[in-house]
């Protein structure tokens, strides 16, 4: 089945998304291609150096492609490499399992658990607010729910979303620029999880991404200070460039550790796999080269007790939630997939067919991924070039965001 076309389509349904559609004379996929404030550098990787390789090729040789564009390239890894490769394989997962007339999961190994449990995104200014908000997941039917509000000094913090329900950081003009203060955060953020458990009791499960602003040694601080809570995890509590910096805070905290996010290929996270240093993978499937190469890291993964946890953030489209989704079905040691609601505009372009019961998700049995793509829908809205904020000290240095 030779792959005859391929379109790189860009829309911004109040905020943006690339997506690849690759089609057969009986088939297509799609692909999510999107990487939140550098989309047009992957399109552009897309339309200039991948397409021209794939036409005419066979659409069902998906690991052969695979490795022909990474090892092909000569240039590995990267974000913007892998979200191009990232795109192009699960476009290819879409497209045989349509072919075949099968839902993707059962291409990979056919279901490994009835539904998939997820965890959603309660925030507040406050933390009396925050705390609310997590109420709310609960009465909604979430078991799990990421905590995460503004403190006296941090107003405009990581993950304190701006609206009701829908977190965006990514905003049109010239970056944002948020304030971050470590001592403030650090004198602030127990007592909040001290109130969530006071107000919440001790079974619901209690997330926390401190989106990688500490040192190794004030995160293995926090991860001291946080253990009466019982958090599920602790998300990129680093920046995990430096693996090795994980010894520190394993060595001296049990509470659970998440990181990934960033990553785009198994050799950012093989130190912390291999030596026991983390507890989920968050990586992308859509940023690390698509299902093909998560199957591999969930394979090392599990030979060493972690588990995964896909990103699902919503700079990421349907499409990369579907196909997590379909991941998450098949695989042994799925832990829990982020999952944050899409606006009815964009579920208007690709109509999902997953569904959310009970904080669990259910992909629907429909051949391939479950996800489409209304073109007249998304020409709708055009693409608009946004950035993610800088986080600066209060002497202006500038801090990981
Ligand atoms: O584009 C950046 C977001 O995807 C990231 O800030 C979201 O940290 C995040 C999360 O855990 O979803
Ligand atoms: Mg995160």
């Amino acid at each position: 089945m030779k792959i005859t076309d391929g379109n790189v389509l860009l829309t911004s349904p109040g905020r943006n998304f690339v997506t690849l559609r690759l089609q057969t004379d009986d088939a297509w996929g799609l692909g999510d291609a999107t990487l939140n404030g550098r989309e047009l550098a992957v399109a552009s990787y897309l339309e200039n150096h991948v397409l021209p390789l794939l036409v005419g090729r066979d659409a069902f040789q998906i690991d052969d492609i695979w490795h022909e564009l990474y090892k092909g390239a000569y240039w590995r890894r990267g974000p913007v490499t892998m979200t191009a490769l990232g795109a192009v394989d699960v476009a290819l997962w879409d497209l045989k399992a349509k072919a075949l007339g099968v839902p993707v999961y059962e291409l990979l190994g056919g279901r490994a658990r009835e539904r998939v449990r997820v965890y959603g995104h309660a925030s507040g200014a406050t933390p009396e607010a925050a705390v609310e908000s997590v109420a709310r997941f609960v009465e909604m039917g979430y078991t799990a729910v990421r905590l995460q509000c503004g403190f006296e000094g941090l107003p405009d913090t990581y993950g304190v979303g701006r609206g009701d329900l829908y977190y965006e950081p990514a905003s049109p003009g010239r970056p944002r620029v948020e304030t971050w203060d470590t001592t403030e955060y650090l004198t602030q953020i127990e007592p909040l999880f001290a109130l969530a458990r006071r107000e919440l009791g001790p079974k619901i499960e209690l997330l926390h991404d401190v989106h990688h602003r500490l040192t190794p040694n004030e995160a293995a601080r926090l991860g001291r200070l946080l253990e009466p809570y019982r958090l599920f995890w602790l998300e990129d509590a680093t920046p995990a460039e430096l693996q090795e910096g994980f010894r520190r805070i394993r060595s001296q905290t049990t509470t659970p550790l998440a990181v990934g996010e960033v990553f785009n290929s198994v050799y950012d996270v093989h130190t912390l796999i291999t030596e026991q240093l983390i507890d989920y993978v968050r990586m992308a499937v859509a940023h690390s080269g698509g299902l093909t190469h998560m199957v591999r890291v969930a394979h090392l993964a599990e030979l060493f007790q972690v588990r995964m946890a896909c990103h699902g953030p919503t700079d990421l489209s349907p499409v990369n939630l579907a196909a997590s989704l379909h991941f998450g079905t098949a695989i042994h040691n799925f832990g829990i997939q982020e999952y944050m609601r899409h606006s009815p505009e964009t579920d208007e372009i690709f109509t999902p067919t997953y569904e959310l019961q009970d904080g669990h998700m259910y992909v629907s049995d429909d051949a391939g991924l479950g996800v489409s793509y209304d073109d007249q829908s998304a020409e709708q809205y055009e693409y608009t070039p946004a950035y993610l904020p800088v986080a600066r000290l209060g002497d202006g240095t500038v801090h990981s965001w």
